[in-house]
């Protein structure tokens, strides 16, 4: 039974109170090698001193004091002794066999004293949280400063370990889950997705909180999030908090935790560090100045569950105990809905939201050059590729490695690697553009941020799409939805708008999406191709937005561009006037999104007004001889825009 209705109701009236430090009470025991081996471990064939997390094992009585210690001084709630126990941390020891057992008992151990504490004063129930360490490598950072696109560890590697860790917590008892000092966001996200996986296969769930570290005073994660970035990262399991620890103390954290209770519509944890690290690496803080620090906190509305971690001791548990006494704990907010993505920042678009721009450039099939980088390996270039449609305006950049002499899974996973260590690229979200799902998916296990899969559609029929629309919600993607079925592409206005319709329904009522995570694509085609039957796309696709938007709230609407003037390859004159004509008319219909050459975009009003009108016969289908009228109109203009076709 969950413990979450529980908890609820307790923090209606205070603040909870989390444990304080492991690791550094462990070390006031001066325990040798020996100690950490114990019985069990006599012989084993690796040394074993400083794996704290075996101590649960080795010396499950020492574990019992320190928790027994923090209960005395008020938690409510027991962090596990499992921050390293997981394959990749407990290998460093030939441990790694052990994930499981480790969870498990040290999940069973806490549960034996908070079963004891609840039993003796069932006016304040405690509870046990199953801790998920963030292992010591990083999914999304290279330790190679020679290969930036190099990694020492993968997302299905982590996932499949923190799975062992998870089904060992929850088997011994943990009542609530915590991915705890969360540096690389990708790891987190692994954890979060193997957490889902696990409530899936029992059909129950506990609460999840997710705490983060600021790592220092840039105010980022190591991985370079900023607090928003990384919220947007992770909101879509639902957490039941969201907060920070470590690396800081109280006085440092400050802003951020500030920020995260402006911004989380969950509970918000705290849990800092004794003060900065000493010249000894040790932690100096008092209870008494931690606790003025949390108190402040607690006073300003930013708390709902705040606790200790490196150097903090039982009595600092108990002055932070005494400082929240009484303070009201922080309301949750009521945000807009609003599709939250992010890169290295935040990318949130709502209903005041400009129009956004998606680079449309780093796609083998859209860009020659892009795709001659890509075949000759120059990720150098491709990356270049990218950053200058960042610099260009553009907010989001489509990825798209479709292409048949390519190893595209290879391709996707090897750029998005390398330009997660791009800065000026990596801060803004991804468009994964591909037609193929192992593609889609390589793409997802390299995506720190919250990115948009580009795209699912009812093609292969309702079962596939459900399956899809499930795993974009466990990876936390938004996705681009095209106005696709079984019979094929929606081409009149009334099928566009019905697929999207269709689409909507099963997304939101059968696969749990939230409708700001759908963005639809009703389909831009080219028109003034001579074939009679294109002559209404463009309108057809201008008035599908203005109904989707009204009949389908929340949810986005965003289109490939320049596809709409395919028939005018060659001319860019021509194509831009077309973009910055369709452009204006659905924008105005409500259109939020577009795949385009961000650097390349006309402005509407500048358009010379012949140029417009024939334009716009084409787009609206106004009469029966615009195409062939635009074409020879054309053939008089001098090519001016921008060259799109570079020299190969
Ligand atoms: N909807 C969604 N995704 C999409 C599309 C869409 N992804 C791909 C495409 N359509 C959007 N991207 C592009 C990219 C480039 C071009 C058109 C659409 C383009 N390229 C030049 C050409 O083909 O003439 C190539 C020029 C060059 O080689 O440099 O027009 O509709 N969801």
């Amino acid at each position: 039974m969950s413990c979450q209705p529980q908890l609820e109701e307790i923090l209606k009236r205070r603040i909870l109170l989390l444990d304080g430090a492991m690791g550094t009470m462990i070390q006031s025991y001066g325990f040798t090698e020996q100690d950490f081996r114990g019985q069990r471990f006599k012989d084993h064939g690796h040394d074993l001193q400083g794996n704290n997390d075996l101590l649960v094992l080795s010396r499950p009585h020492v574990i019992e004091e320190i928790h027994q210690a923090y209960l005395d001084a008020g938690a409510d709630i027991l962090e596990t002794n499992t921050f390293n126990s997981t394959a990749i941390s407990q290998a460093d020891y030939a441990t790694q066999d052990l994930v499981y057992e480790l969870n498990r008992e040290a999940a069973r151990l806490a549960h034996r004293l908070t079963d004891k504490m609840s039993r003796a004063t069932p006016d304040k129930p405690r509870f046990v949280a199953g801790i998920l360490g963030p292992t010591s490598r990083t999914a999304s950072i290279s330790p190679d400063v020679n290969d930036p696109g190099f990694r020492n560890v993968s997302f299905e590697q982590l996932r499949l370990t923190y799975s062992d860790a998870i089904r060992g917590l929850l088997d011994g008892g943990a009542d609530l889950l915590m991915v705890e000092t969360v540096f690389d966001t990708l790891n987190c996200k692994a954890a979060l997705f193997a957490i889902e996986e696990q409530f899936e296969l029992r059909a129950a769930r506990v609460p999840v909180m997710i705490s983060a570290t600021i790592t220092d005073l840039s105010g980022r994660t190591l991985s370079g999030q900023t607090p928003e970035a990384f919220w947007n990262s992770v909101r879509h399991v639902r957490p039941f908090s969201v907060g920070l620890n470590c690396a800081l103390g109280a006085e440092q954290l400050r802003p951020y935790v500030e920020e995260l209770a402006r911004i989380a519509d969950c509970y918000v944890s705290a849990h800092p560090n004794a003060g900065l690290p000493n010249a000894f690496g040790g932690y100096d803080e008092t209870p008494q100045h931690m606790a003025a620090h949390i108190g402040e906190w607690a006073q300003s509305g930013f708390l709902n569950i705040v606790g200790g971690c490196c150097g903090t001791t039982p009595a600092h548990i108990r002055a932070l105990s005494a400082a929240v006494a009484g303070q009201a704990p922080r309301a949750i907010p009521v945000l807009e809905p609003q599709c939250r993505l992010s890169g290295l920042e935040a990318f949130n678009i709502g209903p005041e939201s400009l129009f956004v721009n998606v680079g449309e450039r780093t796609n083998v099939t859209g860009s020659a050059r892009f795709k001659k980088l890509i075949l000759a390996g120059d990720y150098e270039a491709a990356l270049d590729v990218a950053r200058e449609q960042v610099q260009n305006g553009a907010q989001l950049i489509d990825v798209n490695m479709d292409e048949g002499l390519l190893d595209g899974v290879a391709a996707m996973t090897r750029f998005l690697m390398l330009a997660a260590s791009e800065p000026d690229i990596c801060r803004v979200p991804v468009m994964i553009d591909s037609s193929r799902w192992e593609i889609i998916e390589a793409g997802l296990r390299c995506l720190q941020g919250k990115c948009v899969i580009n795209s699912i559609s009812l093609k292969e029929g309702e079962n596939k799409f459900l399956q899809q629309a499930k795993l974009a919600r466990r990876y936390g993607a938004a996705v681009v939805v095209m106005a696709f079925d079984e019979d094929g592409q929606a081409d009149t206005l009334a099928k566009r708008v019905a697929v999207c319709v269709r689409a909507y329904k099963l997304l939101t009522e059968t696969a749990g999406l939230h409708a700001e995570d759908i963005i639809f694509d009703p389909n831009i085609f080219a028109v003034g191709t001579g074939i009679e039957a294109h002559s209404n796309y463009a309108v057809d696709y201008i008035r599908a937005v203005e109904q989707i938007k009204q009949k389908l709230p929340q949810t986005l609407v965003s289109g490939g561009v320049s596809n709409v003037s395919f028939a005018f390859r060659g001319n860019n004159t021509v194509r831009e006037a077309m973009h910055a004509a369709f452009l204006y008319h659905a924008i105005e219909a409500g259109m939020d999104m577009g795949i385009v050459n961000a650097g390349q975009l006309a402005v509407y009003a500048d358009v010379p007004k012949d140029l417009l009108e024939q334009v716009e016969d084409v787009l609206f289908n106004r009469r029966p001889d615009a195409a062939e009228r635009l074409v020879s109109f054309a053939a008089t203009l001098e090519q001016g825009g921008k060259k799109i076709v570079e020299d190969l």
